[in-house]
C-alpha cells in the first residue's frame, strides 16, 4: 500500500478515485468537510444522497462524485466523541466500511479527511491512531486499492499526521 499525507482540501483531490466525506447522518451539506464536498460536487450530490439517509455512526455509503475531480464519494458518519459509544470502535468501523466499498467498486485510490476530529470533537491523536491501525489491519485483504491519501486541513494537523505515519511505518 502506498500511503500519502498532504495538507489541503479534500474537495480538490486530483488523481484519486474516491474521496471520503466526514458526513452528517442526513448526508446533507454542513460545515467543514461536508460543506466543502457538497459545495464542490454541486446540488446533484445532495439529491443523490437523500434516498440513502439517514445513516448510523460507523456506517459508510457511496455515491457518484458529480463535479468533483473523482469518481466516487464515500460518505462516513463518524461518532460524536463522548456521545456515540463506543467511540473508538465506531470510528474504526468508518475506516473499515470505507475500505469494503473500495473492494466492491474496484477503487484503486482513496483520500480520507480526519473523520470526527472537527465538529464531532474526537481527540486528534487518538483518532489518527485508530485510523492507521484499522487501515493497516485490513489492507492485506484488498485486491484493488493501491493508494491511501490522508488530507489534513491545517498545517498543525498535517505535521501531527505525518509524524504518526512515520512512527507507524
Ligand atoms: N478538507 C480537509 N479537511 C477538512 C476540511 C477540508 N475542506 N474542512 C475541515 N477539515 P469536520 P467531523 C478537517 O467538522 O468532525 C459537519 O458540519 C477539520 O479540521 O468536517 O466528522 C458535518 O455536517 C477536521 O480535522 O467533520 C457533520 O455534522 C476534520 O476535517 C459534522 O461536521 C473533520 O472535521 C462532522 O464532524
Amino acid at each position: 500500500m502506498n500511503y500519502e499525507c498532504i495538507q489541503g482540501d479534500i474537495s480538490q483531490q486530483n488523481n484519486i478515485d474516491a474521496v471520503v466525506n466526514a458526513a452528517n447522518a442526513e448526508l446533507q451539506t454542513g460545515g467543514g468537510v461536508a460543506g466543502a464536498i457538497h459545495r464542490a460536487a454541486g446540488p446533484e450530490l445532495t439529491e443523490a444522497t437523500r434516498p440513502l439517509a439517514p445513516i448510523e455512526p460507523g456506517q459508510a455509503v457511496i455515491t457518484e462524485a458529480f463535479n468533483l475531480p473523482n469518481d466516487y464519494v464515500i460518505h462516513c458518519l463518524g461518532p460524536v466523541y463522548g456521545k456515540d459509544e463506543p467511540s473508538d470502535e465506531l470510528l474504526a468501523d468508518c475506516y473499515r466500511n470505507a475500505l469494503e466499498l473500495t473492494e466492491k467498486y474496484k477503487i484503486k485510490s482513496i483520500a480520507f479527511p480526519a473523520i470526527s476530529t472537527g465538529a464531532f470533537g474526537f481527540p486528534f491523536e487518538q483518532a489518527t491512531k485508530i485510523a492507521l491501525d484499522t487501515l493497516a489491519g485490513h489492507v492485506s485483504t484488498l485486491s484493488h486499492l493501491k493508494t491511501i491519501r490522508f488530507v489534513l486541513f491545517s498545517d498543525k494537523d498535517y505535521q501531527r499526521y505525518q509524524h504518526a505515519l512515520e512512527q507507524f511505518s
